[in-house]
């Protein structure tokens, strides 16, 4: 029935364009420039086409690694990231990366290949048979399917709307194989394809909203601004900026927010983390939410005193999602950040003197008390030297972006590493998933050309490392460290049962990852002093050659869990 409606319009002495040029001309169209996934039935020709087209398409190893390359890709840029895979399990291998995009408010759009609709909905059993869009439904923040070329061009429009207004998200785009085959005249085609205008349209606060937070304000006594990725997302850099200096307010950044302001700025409490959660008494949230890593905002951390909290976020369902809000913002950051800038007029009392003064005085304390441990030359090295090492590297080389992943590995190196730009780090997000690296790494890499470190623990690396051959063919200025540790948290567990198996948080022991790169025509170094491995990185980023450095970590210098040990279920009937 489609198929007739369409040829019945195509005149064959004209023009004509099909399915799969009408793809490319749309993504064109809308500044899609980049194309991250894995070839196959049915959508092969058209990464070809694409590529011929002048789109960089990025064949990975695995379609969860592009899928993560593509959510990154719309943090980075504000633009959604495209992952492009095939039917079926290729889409399900893809949809992890749908639902992680969208879970941290990135923006990307997973356009899959699917099989016959006709055969699908009767369940006959087609070629990589499944409902797709029905799948994809509850885990993404819009989902489409196009079954007519001339529609192709709608298909496209909304799926980016979707994906960049509002709060960002993942967008799933279901193109049937047949569509690609559809013809139709090449003048209707491109009258049928829609730019996209002002497609995350500013949202305006209310000047009501923004008076009540600046009275909140204004009131406190210990006033905190607590950064999240939102913020970094927003690319308000000089107004953030200029909110956080005209204010004199502390602020703590979130782990992906690091380098928004620099860690070494005055204001910054980031080595202050437990005091200011607990001593403050107003907290102004820009872009970052009261879920699980902020406590929800209650409890033990946030300590006994009242609080007050304002917060700025686009998404009006956020507002007292955990905890009271006394002063909901909602708009974008930087409509909200100006606004609230605006409104605090010439001369603005700054945050008292007694709490920045005490703040200042933990957090030099603090920094204090760290300093030492990352000096160590130690052999097999434990974390604090080894980090140690990198810390001064991303110093030196404040525009190399820092990946980072694992448990100890992630949370010592978020404490160790400071930032000093923005969207500089790039690490697990809301759900602390493993294997978002190398597809980090891959399109840190692609969308900005500055060279990337990815520190990795050997867990994580293990969920993507065949990536490294995606890097090495590309020639990615990727240096990936993987701080071999022999296992999840701790190489030295032993089988709970006394049986020969190995515990199972424990792996090979001695495993010599830099060998994969070799593997690819790629350089691997082994490290075992933090000496050898601030040369190895020197080394790679200067020659921006694809390098893996294994890391020689002491088996026992872990964790359970990393900084996160509390969150294991204790049973009173399991003593350990
Ligand atoms: O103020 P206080 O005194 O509290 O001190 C704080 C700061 O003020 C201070 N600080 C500093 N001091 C001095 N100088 C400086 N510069 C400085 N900066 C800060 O330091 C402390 C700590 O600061 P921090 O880190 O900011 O604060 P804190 O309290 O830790 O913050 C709390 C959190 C919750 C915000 C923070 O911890 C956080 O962001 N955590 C994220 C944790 C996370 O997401 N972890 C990943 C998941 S763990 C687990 O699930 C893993 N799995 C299972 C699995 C997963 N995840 N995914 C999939 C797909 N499958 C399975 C697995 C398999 S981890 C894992 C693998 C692990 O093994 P690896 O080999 O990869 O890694 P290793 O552990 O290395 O072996
Ligand atoms: P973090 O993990 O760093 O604390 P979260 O992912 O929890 O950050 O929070 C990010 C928040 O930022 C989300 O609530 C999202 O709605 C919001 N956000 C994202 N982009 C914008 C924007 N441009 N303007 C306003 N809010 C935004
Ligand atoms: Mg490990």
């Amino acid at each position: 029935m489609a198929e007739a409606a369409v040829k019945e319009t195509v005149d064959e002495t004209q023009d004509l364009t099909d399915g799969f040029s009408l793809v490319i001309d749309a993504m064109k169209l809308n500044g899609i420039d980049t194309i991250y996934g894995v070839p196959g039935i049915p959508i092969t020709d058209l990464g070809r086409l694409a590529q011929a087209a002048g789109i960089r398409v990025l064949s990975f190893r695995h379609e969860q690694n592009a899928g993560y390359a593509a959510a990154i890709a719309g943090f980075l840029t504000k633009k959604p990231g495209v992952c492009l895979t095939v039917s079926a399990p290729g889409f399900l291998n893809g949809l992890t990366a749908l639902a992680h995009a969208t879970t941290n408010c990135f923006p990307m759009i997973l356009v899959s290949g699917s099989s016959e609709r006709e055969i699908v909905d009767l369940q006959q059993g087609d070629y990589e048979e499944m409902d797709q869009l029905a799948i994809a439904k509850p885990l993404c923040k819009a989902a489409y399917r196009v079954l007519h070329a001339q529609d192709i061009g709608i298909g496209f429009a909304r799926a980016i709307r979707a994906a960049v207004s509002g709060r960002p998200g993942g967008v799933y785009l279901d193109l049937p194989a047949k569509l690609f085959a559809q013809v139709m005249n090449a003048d209707a085609g491109a009258k049928s394809l829609v730019k996209v205008i002002d497609a995350a349209p500013a949202q305006i606060p209310s000047p009501a909203a923004v008076k009540r937070a600046l009275d909140v304000l204004k009131a406190a006594k210990r006033p905190l601004i607590i950064l999240g990725k939102g913020a970094a997302y927003a690319q308000a850099d000089d107004a953030i900026k200029a909110l956080v200096e005209k204010s004199g307010v502390p602020f703590l950044p979130m782990s992906m927010a690091k380098g928004l302001l620099s860690d070494m700025h005055p204001q910054c409490a980031g080595a202050a983390r437990s005091t200011v959660l607990k001593d403050s008494d107003v907290v102004m949230l820009i872009g970052a939410r009261l879920n699980w890593l902020l406590s929800h905002g209650k409890g033990k951390t946030w300590g006994d005193a009242p609080k007050k909290f304002i917060q700025v976020d686009i998404e009006p369902r956020e507002m007292d999602s955990n905890v009271e809000i006394a002063a909901p913002v909602v708009g974008d950051i930087g409509s909200c950040v100006q606004a609230l800038l605006d409104g605090m007029g010439g001369s603005w009392q700054t945050a008292p003197a007694d709490w920045t003064g005490a703040v200042k005085a933990k957090r030099d304390e603090n920094v204090a008390k760290m300093a030492p441990r990352f000096m160590n030359n130690k052999s097999p090295m434990d974390y604090h030297g080894a980090l140690g090492a990198l810390r001064t590297i991303i110093k030196e080389r404040p525009d190399t972006i820092l990946v980072n992943e694992g448990a100890n590995t992630l949370d010592l190196a978020r404490g160790a590493i400071d930032m000093y730009k923005p969207r500089k780090r790039l690490d697990v997000g809301t759900w602390g998933v493993m294997g978002v690296g190398m597809g980090s790494a891959i399109a840190a890499a692609v969308e900005t050309g500055h060279p990337v470190l990815a520190v990795e623990g050997d867990s994580a690396f293990g969920f993507c490392g065949m990536e490294i051959e995606t890097i090495c063919r590309y020639n990615l200025p990727v240096c990936v460290v993987v701080f071999n540790n022999d296992g999840i948290y701790r190489g030295d567990g032993v089988n709970a049962g006394g049986g020969s198996d190995p515990a199972t948080t424990a792996f090979v022991k001695g495993a010599r990852y830099d060998k994969m790169a070799e593997a690819f025509g790629g350089v691997g170094v082994n490290a075992t002093t933090p000496d050898d491995l601030r040369r190895a990185v020197n080394e790679a980023l200067d020659s921006r050659k694809p390098t893996l450095i294994n890391a020689v970590i002491d088996p026992a210098a872990g964790a359970e869990s990393g900084r996160i040990g509390n969150l294991n279920p204790q049973s009173k009937l399991r003593k350990k």
